[in-house]
């Protein structure tokens, strides 16, 4: 595949800075639509606000750059009016879990056939460092200068607490099993959540005691387990470890197909009501003076069966 033949050459050089992890994710995603073989005009990208965020400004799909964690609100209403399209939502770990946090779990228990996929670099990028919902204890951010109290969101966690359908964890280290990953996410119907983990240099590695993007990135490798290891090991031992993989696949109702599903419940129902009035007004009209009330039933099609006369 040529990667170029997705991104909006105009756009280019990106703006994140040199070992900013997100670069490996923008690829990941577009290796695992090239395989899936979706057409670009039947893709659209949703985002809040973030470096992160800026991801679909990239991309030659459908875009919408829209307000800081209100990406999944906006995707949602794109998806219940065009049902065929495939949305796909790009967030921080800021807008997906601290401000966006209300959508994320509504989202999940919604289950709307979404993918997100979550650039989780444990700070705020774009704004100059604040410690966000998944920045670990102890660790330095422009907000927590001496250290962040906070205990973190286990992002997968919440998803799954709250009803994802397919929820996954990789890093920009294992970029091969990323898109395979994404891929998954992307097939799934319901809402799929890829979180990823990504180094941010700049505002959490050099403050943090990971000097270079290498010391980033063998960081991640000696931290991460995979969802086969962690299965075997007690909870004790994967205190503080990534661990990666598809740790949720699961079939459950999804909104749009419930929601269609009721809407045919409702006009059936209000189709045989009209029927049913007009049935009733006749017979009245017709010698039918004393006529207190008509009982109609519906056979298996919902068609009007020959109703029961209360006189
Ligand atoms: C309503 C609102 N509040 C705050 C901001 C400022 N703001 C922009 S991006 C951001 C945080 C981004 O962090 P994250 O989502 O983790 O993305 P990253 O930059 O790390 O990729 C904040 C607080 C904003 N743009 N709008
Ligand atoms: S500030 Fe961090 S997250 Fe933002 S572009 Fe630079 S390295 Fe990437
Ligand atoms: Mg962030």
């Amino acid at each position: 595949m040529n990667y170029l033949d997705y991104l909006r050459q105009n756009k280019l050089p990106l703006i994140w800075c040199t070992g900013c992890g997100n670069g490996i994710i923008l690829k990941a995603m577009l290796r695992a639509i090239d395989r899936l073989g979706w057409r670009k005009d039947e893709i659209v990208m949703v985002s809040g606000i973030g470096c992160s965020s800026r991801t679909p400004g990239y991309v030659d799909f459908n875009t919408v750059h829209t307000t800081h964690g209100r990406a999944l609100a906006f995707a949602t209403g794109i998806k219940m009016a065009k049902p065929e399209l495939k949305v796909i939502v790009v967030s921080g770990d800021g807008d997906a879990t601290a401000i966006g946090g209300n959508h994320f779990i509504h989202t999940s228990r919604r289950n709307i056939d979404l993918t997100l996929i979550i650039f989780n670099n444990y700070i705020y990028g774009m704004t100059g460092g604040q410690y966000s919902p998944t920045t670990p204890v102890g660790s330095w951010g422009s907000t927590a200068p001496y250290g962040n109290l906070e205990r973190s969101f286990d992002i997968c966690g919440l998803a799954q607490a709250a009803g994802a359908s397919y929820v996954a964890r990789s890093t920009v280290y294992h970029a091969v099993q990323l898109d395979k990953l994404i891929e998954g996410a992307m097939r799934k119907k319901g809402f799929s959540v890829v979180e990823v983990m990504t180094p941010c240099p700049t505002y959490y590695g050099r403050h943090n005691n990971q000097k270079t993007v290498i010391d980033m990135i063998k960081w991640q490798i000696d931290n991460t387990v995979s969802a086969a290891k962690a299965a075997r090991l007690a909870p004790e031992m994967l205190q503080g470890k990534i661990v990666t993989g598809v740790l949720v696949d699961r079939d459950k109702p999804e909104y749009i197909e419930e929601y269609q599903k009721l809407i045919e419940r409702t006009r059936v129902s209000s189709e045989v009501g009209n029927q049913s009035q007009k049935k009733f007004d006749s017979l009245s009209a017709n010698g039918n003076g004393n006529l207190a009330a008509v009982e109609f039933h519906t056979d298996q099609e919902n068609q009007l069966v020959e109703p029961t006369l209360i006189l």
